[in-house]
């Protein structure tokens, strides 16, 4: 039996990836199987998918920033029907358990995805992404406890599969959030998300993402992480993923010592595509390697 267990699912260590931050698929063409020898993360967590295909913001899609970088990526990816049939086999191959991030624009939309991704064995977990726009009630579903609560109490019956709720830092109070999902039944939650943020074209003085705004990550937002964590994980008693600028073992036993019980590694990744690997190492010299059981498994 692994020491480490998230939400019952055994794991090697306690080193996820963000979601969308590392393209398993792209690595493993660009690296063989020498990617499924030394791969970088305990668990793997899928670019976040949604019912339709999606083209994606228009480019510029990254910008650097001090200390950090922006993405107005936009979700681009296949849909449904196209992430089941090209996607999940070739993620299904990784030597890790996987976990399938989804996101839906209405609360019916998000029943159809999570009854379908959770009926497939390749699946371990799920993450529900929050931080979009309910089509119906014009709200961020993650910055509102009620919209997040009411969206998992119609899921909650359809997955008998671990849920992972993502939490948005663009939330007035994400603890208050992080409290509506327990009690509404999420298995864990996941934070940060990206902050909202822009960045001007020096020449033009407009915006310089396609899409205008975009997400905030890297160490520019360890502070923010570090804080959001600990307040979250005060208040529930289900496990926390922390992530939010982790770049070595240092960074990622700061957010164990805020109450995560895993860390996943984002921006790093795409400077260094083993960083993962290197910071699940460098926080087990730490001596930070003692088993951190999920509730419902302790
Ligand atoms: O695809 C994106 O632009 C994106 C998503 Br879905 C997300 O959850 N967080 C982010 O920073 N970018």
């Amino acid at each position: 039996m692994s020491a480490w267990q998230l939400c019952g699912v055994p794991l090697g260590g306690p080193i996820l990836n963000g979601s969308g931050t590392f393209d398993a698929i792209a690595a493993r063409r660009a690296f063989g199987d020498a990617l499924l020898e030394a791969f970088p993360f305990d668990l793997f967590v899928s670019k976040t998918i949604t019912l339709e295909p999606r083209e994606g913001n228009p480019p510029p899609r990254l910008w650097e920033t001090p200390a950090g970088m922006i993405n107005s990526i936009g979700l681009p990816n296949k849909g449904l029907e196209g992430f089941l049939a090209h996607d999940l086999p070739r993620l299904a191959e990784l030597p890790v358990p996987l976990c399938v991030s989804v996101m839906g624009f209405s609360r019916a939309e998000l029943e159809l995805l999570v009854a379908r991704v959770a009926e497939r064995d390749e699946v371990s977990l799920l993450e529900l992404n929050v931080s979009c726009p309910n089509v119906e009630t014009g709200l961020i579903m993650g910055a509102h406890p009620g919209e997040t609560a009411a969206a998992l109490e119609r899921l909650r019956p359809l997955c008998d599969k671990p849920l992972v709720v993502k939490l948005t830092p663009n939330a007035t109070d994400p603890a208050e959030v992080a409290l509506a999902a327990e009690g509404a039944g999420a298995d864990a939650v996941s934070l940060v998300n990206t902050l909202t943020g822009m960045a001007l074209d020096p020449r033009t003085r407009a915006p310089g993402l396609g899409g205008r705004t975009g997400g905030l990550s890297g160490p520019a937002v360890r502070a923010v992480a570090l804080a959001q964590v600990a307040g979250v994980a005060a208040r529930i008693s289900i496990p926390v993923v922390g992530m939010g600028g982790v770049s070595s073992g240092p960074d990622a036993a700061d957010l164990i010592a805020c109450g995560a019980a895993f860390v996943a590694v984002g921006t790093e990744s795409f400077r260094d595509p083993a960083a993962g690997r290197r910071i699940g190492e460098e926080l087990r010299e730490l001596g930070v390697d003692a088993p951190r059981l999920s509730p419902q498994t302790a």
